[in-house]
């Protein structure tokens, strides 16, 4: 794929985007001897500097386990780490840390949700729903739990062009609808889903709400107060922070109220032969020794996304997708999945006539273009649109329309390359 000769397209006024990308080693990495365009954000972001460098310095400097020991190195390990889940709790307009539990990742945040709340509040005749354009983590933990409760499981339906279709809401929230429980934005159609209009009509009934916010966390700005939500769940790794670290944001109360998830050291206030006193929020639900060095990688990358500024992200990652949906469709049989760019997020999933997702990936990546094929663990929703797969392209900060127009032409080859 030829770089040298392409003429230069202004990116976006929103971010300095050139100073961005110095700031993420590996995006100097060549693949198949060209250099690599990282499109593939949905699954994971890449991470910069300063979040590999505060996790490293951590063990360098810091490594000890927290909450236990008054030595040194445990209080200044303890006061980094629970110093990230502040910084965490500030970023999604939390009212204080407590609220703040951490999870490995936004599967094990929604686990939790089940587990705790769906367990003790859900029971046979109940309703929770869910909707068409779920990730498979806010699909299977309710499957699970219905076959043990006997709960009811209904599905907010997706329309033609990726949205949700509101107008059955009424249907579907009534007084025996306990939980709402869905995406802020989808993982394929990229649609942005309205938290607030959906909260306030499942509240209506009584019903709580819980968020998945693993793709509306890392790209937009998020205030869980002002959306007025139950519970929010996120993973770190898409937001330029560690994997093994993420978040299960709740109400106080709420949480006060669930019973602990699981049992062990760390969790409790005391253990005796005949039963143990759980200890308060956040720790209640954190056994065992937690991701430490993760937790403060998180918190750097907080700090990185508060700098550059979350509207300043949203609108930089709106306008390269608008552009990119200006131009895909130049590409032969190439069919964009979802509504116009005005609705959604930073991706564009999509099929094409001449060629299987994988293979196209596969063709891609020939050319140092990273993008993820497959069902993305959305299989429901590409049942509902008749496919086995697509091909997504997913965009972050430091993407640039160069790398777009690279994605173009190497589809016009695999069109090429496809076509007898
Ligand atoms: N919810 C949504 C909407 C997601 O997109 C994902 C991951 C998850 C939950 C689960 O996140 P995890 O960090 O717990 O795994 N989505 C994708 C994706 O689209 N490609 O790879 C992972």
């Amino acid at each position: 794929m030829p770089t040298a000769t392409m003429t230069p397209i202004p990116n976006t006024q929103y971010l300095d985007v050139t100073a961005i990308r110095a700031d993420f080693p590996i995006l100097r990495r060549r693949i198949h001897d060209v250099p690599l365009v990282y499109l593939d954000n949905a699954a994971t972001s890449q991470k910069p500097q300063s979040v590999i460098d505060a996790q490293t310095r951590y063990y360098e400097e810091t490594n000890a386990n927290v909450h236990r020991g008054v030595h040194t190195l445990s209080e200044e390990a303890t006061a980094q780490y629970e110093g990230a889940r502040a910084k965490v709790s500030n970023f999604i307009g939390a009212c204080c840390p407590k609220e703040v539990i951490w999870t490995r990742n936004a599967t094990e945040a929604l686990n939790l949700v089940a587990y705790s709340w769906g367990r003790a509040n859900l029971k046979r005749g109940d309703r929770v729903l869910l909707t068409e354009m779920e990730h498979h983590s806010n699909l299977v933990p309710w499957q699970i739990l219905s076959a043990e409760l006997s709960f009811e499981i209904a599905y907010v339906r997706v329309a033609d062009d990726g949205t949700l279709i509101l107008d059955d809401l009424p249907k579907l929230l009534t007084s025996r609808t306990k939980l709402f429980s869905f995406t802020a934005m989808s993982n394929v159609v990229g649609t942005v889903n309205p938290v607030k209009e959906l909260t306030a009509a499942a509240h209506k009934v009584g019903a709580k709400v819980l968020v998945d916010g693993a793709q509306s966390v890392p790209h937009m700005p998020v205030n869980v107060q002002e959306l007025d939500i139950d519970f929010m769940a996120f993973s770190g790794h898409k937001m330029l922070g560690p994997t093994g670290i993420g978040a299960l944001w709740g109400r106080r109360e709420l949480l006060n109220a669930m019973p602990p998830f699981m049992g062990g050291g760390d969790m409790i206030r005391e253990v005796h032969l005949s039963g143990f006193k759980p200890s308060e929020l956040p720790w209640k639900f954190e056994a065992g020794t937690p991701a430490i060095a993760q937790a403060i990688g998180l918190g750097a990358a907080v700090d990185y996304l508060s700098n550059v500024g979350m509207e300043a992200i949203h609108q930089a990652e709106r306008e390269l997708t608008a552009y990119a949906m200006q131009r895909l469709p130049e590409v032969k049989g190439l069919r964009i999945l979802g509504p116009a760019a005005e609705k959604r997020g930073g991706l564009v999933a999509f099929t094409l006539e001449a060629a299987h997702p994988h293979d196209i990936a596969a063709v891609l990546d020939g050319f140092g273009i990273a993008i993820r094929a497959g069902h993305h663990c959305a299989q429901p929703l590409h049942e509902r649109y008749r496919i086995p797969a697509s091909a997504r392209a997913s965009f972050y900060l430091y993407n640039t329309k160069e790398e777009v127009d690279l994605l173009v032409k190497g589809l016009h080859k695999v069109v090429e390359m496809f076509t007898f």
